[in-house]
């Protein structure tokens, strides 16, 4: 009998649609669970779901003019009664999906009936009533999963899609449930396992028989896996930016015009603006896309030495913010001076900083680099009475932000999540010792020995091995009815 582990490499090189190789290796639920899949608030349609073996009964119970379950996939009317005869309840679309073809891999039945507050609510209470359970917080997906539907990052690209309020956000989530990701680390996976044959190989060759592939060349493969995975990782800051946003902190002194602006990009007036300097007072944070990237812009008090006690407060909060900025766009009225005090507050500053020079209607013909800004040539001239400046910022902002991802145009795999790196990070420093110690002179069976982590941790990230810890940690984070 094979060992279980080569079970389940043989498992994961499968591949292919029927990727079930965590089919047995898991114990399934067996009970049957329902939820509203729809969010909640008005809407023409809601999407009660169920799955589990008896989702086909639930439907006949709630639909007594079925005599059967209808053909699989197939939309059918249908009126929605309380089980045991009650009352009709609601008028809806049913689909049922025999296993293993649903969602869940489990038998699965829809009803799309109409939304509001109560029909859905009256649907699933009938579905609980008949002998569901009701679902927790991604269990659907989960089934999927433990079902070999999904590996793992396609399940966390599942809740990612939803989650995601930016198109780059999206579109690497979508590349990732098209299995960009998987297919990846599937291939880094097969070069490790590769690696180890040569090695073998190597190792037990008699010396009768052809000449083995020589350590060097080993060694350059292995070299090639690790320049493979770098070029995943390189993708990581940028890619784990893409989940939040890039923190943009505007700052400056008061009255600089940084409120201006700031609703300016945002298109709407959600600072207070006056001609009074320091009325911007806490941090007004708002996301925002530009070219599809997402930024969390921050409004912040003025930049200043304040006696004002509240004064103060804003301008302590705008210092922490410019700590844990990414970008920091510093604006000095086009018409003023800088001050000293401008300048030393731009030495605090330690992330990438964008010179804004507004107002810039003000001094409309001059030709120079901005006005006062004797020092700070290549500021980028705003106005926020023209909208002079605003499609430079909004160009610049992802150039910088972003400048990885911009290039790749969105066809290479992204890696977002923490979980991910911290495999990927692990996997590739094994395969680096595993390199060097064969450079190195070290005998190939202890190099060899850093083969076998690399492999998990990549397996690791497919969820092909993982503790139930991890799943309650990924599952954990998704909606009700997913
Ligand atoms: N002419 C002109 N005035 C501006 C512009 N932006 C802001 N202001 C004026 O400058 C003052 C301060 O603007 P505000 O955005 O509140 O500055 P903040 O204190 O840095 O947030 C207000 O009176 C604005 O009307 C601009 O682009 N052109
Ligand atoms: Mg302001």
């Amino acid at each position: 009998m094979a060992a279980p582990r080569q079970v389940l490499a043989d498992r994961l090189r499968l591949g292919g649609p029927n990727r079930s190789f965590l089919g047995s290796l898991t114990s399934v639920d067996v009970d049957t669970i329902a939820a509203i899949s729809t969010g909640p608030g008005a809407g023409a349609i809601a999407m009660v779901r169920v799955s589990g073996p008896a989702a086909a009964e639930i439907l006949l119970c709630l639909s007594p003019a079925l005599e059967r379950a209808p053909a699989p996939r197939t939309a059918r009317l249908v009126d929605l009664c309380e089980p045991d005869g009650g009352e009709i309840i609601d008028r809806a679309i049913a689909t049922y999906y025999p296993e293993p073809a649903s969602y869940t891999g489990e038998d699965v039945v829809e009803f799309a009936c109409h939304g509001g507050a109560i029909a859905p609510r009256l649907v699933l209470e009938a579905c609980l009533a008949a002998g569901a359970r009701q679902a927790e917080a991604g269990e659907f997906t989960k089934r999927a999963y433990l079902r070999g539907k999904l590996d793992l990052v396609e399940a966390e690209a599942v809740s990612d899609l939803i989650d995601a309020r930016s198109r780059a956000f999206h579109r690497a989530a979508l590349r990732q449930m098209e299995r960009g990701l998987s297919t990846r680390i599937i291939g880094l996976r097969e070069g490790l396992v590769r690696l180890e044959a040569l090695l073998v190989h190597h190792i037990d060759f008699p010396e009768e028989d052809d000449p083995p592939v020589a350590l060097d060349v080993i060694a350059e493969e292995a070299a090639g896996v690790v320049e493979k995975l770098d070029a995943l990782l390189v993708t990581a800051p940028e890619g784990e930016l893409l989940r939040e946003g890039a923190l943009t902190v505007f700052a400056g002194r008061p009255n600089a015009g940084k409120s201006s602006v700031f609703n300016a990009l945002l298109g709407e007036e959600r600072a207070i603006v006056t001609e009074e300097p320091g009325t911007t007072r806490d941090a007004l944070e708002e996301t925002v896309q530009l070219g599809g990237f997402p930024f969390r812009l921050v409004d912040t008090a003025g930049l200043r030495a304040s006696e004002g006690r509240v004064e103060q407060l804003g301008i302590e909060v705008a210092r922490r913010y410019l700590k844990g900025a990414d970008i920091v766009l510093f604006c000095i009225p086009a018409c003023e001076e800088t001050s000293e005090e401008d300048r030393s507050f731009l030495q605090e500053i330690t992330a990438p900083v964008v010179l804004l020079a507004t107002k810039a209607d003000l001094v409309e013909g001059y030709q120079g680099d901005s006005t006062g800004l004797s020092g700070l040539a290549g500021a980028v001239r705003v106005s926020a009475i023209t909208g002079q400046g605003l499609d430079q910022i909004r160009q610049l902002l992802p150039e910088l932000a972003y400048s990885e991802l911009v290039d790749s145009q969105g066809d290479e795999p992204i890696l977002t999540r923490q979980r991910h790196v911290r495999l990927l990070k692990t996997a590739r420093s094994e395969v680096e010792l595993f390199r060097s110690s064969l450079v190195g002179g070290l005998p190939p069976e202890i190099a060899s020995t850093h083969l076998r982590p690399a492999e998990t941790a990549l397996e690791e990230v497919l969820g092909v091995i993982t503790v139930d810890d991890v799943l309650d940690v990924v599952f954990r984070e998704f909606c009700v009815g997913k």
